[in-house]
């Protein structure tokens, strides 16, 4: 017989304090020094020492809190808590969304950590590791930053839509990528290629940009910016009624969620390799 799960809020709490510490490490080991400790899918595709770190540290603080949870993580996978825990708890960690600015030293890179119940998010926080930025969301209970509601941005007019978006790491998906982009750029204002997806999320939430899409994000790349994305009154989604995942995130307000998946829709943005 299962527990019921902990409130949103209660979740959202746990999820604030394990991200700021996390956070504060990174922070910590950037300041000594980064370098490649490795690579995945390509030669791009780098993991560093902190992001290896920062989500074992996550581990052990949600381990100490909510021994009976699940645990998805982008260097560590399930673990060894199985895919939900006692009372459907699952907790989804990106330790630093971002690796590559993090390696540079650039500001766009955070902590991503969210909760699901019963494969639903209810919970998620994206605190940038180096500017403190810090977004959060629960189900129903709406979006803020720093305390701050967010409404996402109120532009109608595709024409008029600064966009975000970003590129995987194998060559060939660049490049169709490219050529998608390639056929956007011209019904837009501009482009804005941030390097982090959490961080696109919340900053498409705040409307500071307009609207944010992407090809091949993993869970814990969407998880807790989706829901703050969503809390802010976007709509996000895939293409052709599909889920937001990893053939498509397309996250923007209503009124230019239909433009912009029609142009990507005609671009082929959700297919290639
Ligand atoms: C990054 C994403 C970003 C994408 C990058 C990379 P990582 O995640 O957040 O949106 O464009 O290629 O995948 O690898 O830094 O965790």
């Amino acid at each position: 017989m299962s527990r019921s799960a902990p409130s949103s809020e209660e979740l959202l709490r746990i999820a604030v304090e394990v991200a700021r510490e996390a956070a504060a490490t990174a922070y910590r080991m950037r300041a000594e020094g980064v370098s490649v400790a490795a690579t995945k899918s390509t030669a791009t595709d780098v993991v560093t020492a902190a992001d290896r770190a920062v989500e074992r540290q996550v581990l052990d603080a949600l381990r100490r809190l909510r021994p009976d949870d699940a645990v998805l993580g982008e260097e560590y996978g399930e673990g060894d808590a199985g895919p939900a825990g006692a009372d459907g708890v699952r907790w989804i960690v990106d330790p630093i969304d971002g690796t590559v600015n993090y390696l540079y030293g650039l500001p766009n890179s955070a902590v991503s950590l969210a909760a699901e119940v019963a494969g639903t998010v209810v919970a998620g926080v994206v605190r940038n590791i180096t500017t403190g930025e810090e977004w959060t969301a629960t189900r129903g209970g709406g979006a803020h930053r720093d305390g701050v509601r967010l409404r996402g941005s109120t532009e109608i007019d595709l024409g008029q839509a600064l966009v975000a978006t970003g590129f995987g790491y194998a060559a060939q998906r660049r490049a169709h990528q490219a050529r998608v982009l390639g056929g956007l750029i011209e019904h837009v204002r501009d482009i804005r290629r941030f390097g982090a997806a959490a961080i696109d999320l919340c900053l498409a939430a705040e409307g500071r940009v307009d609207a944010y899409y992407e090809k091949g994000l993993a869970a814990w790349d969407l998880a807790a910016g989706g829901l703050v994305a969503t809390e802010a009154g976007l709509r996000v989604a895939g293409l052709g009624g599909r889920a937001a995942g990893p053939d498509l995130v397309l996250a923007a307000p209503p009124a230019l969620f239909g433009p912009l998946h029609e142009r990507l829709a005609d671009l082929d943005a959700s297919g290639g390799p």
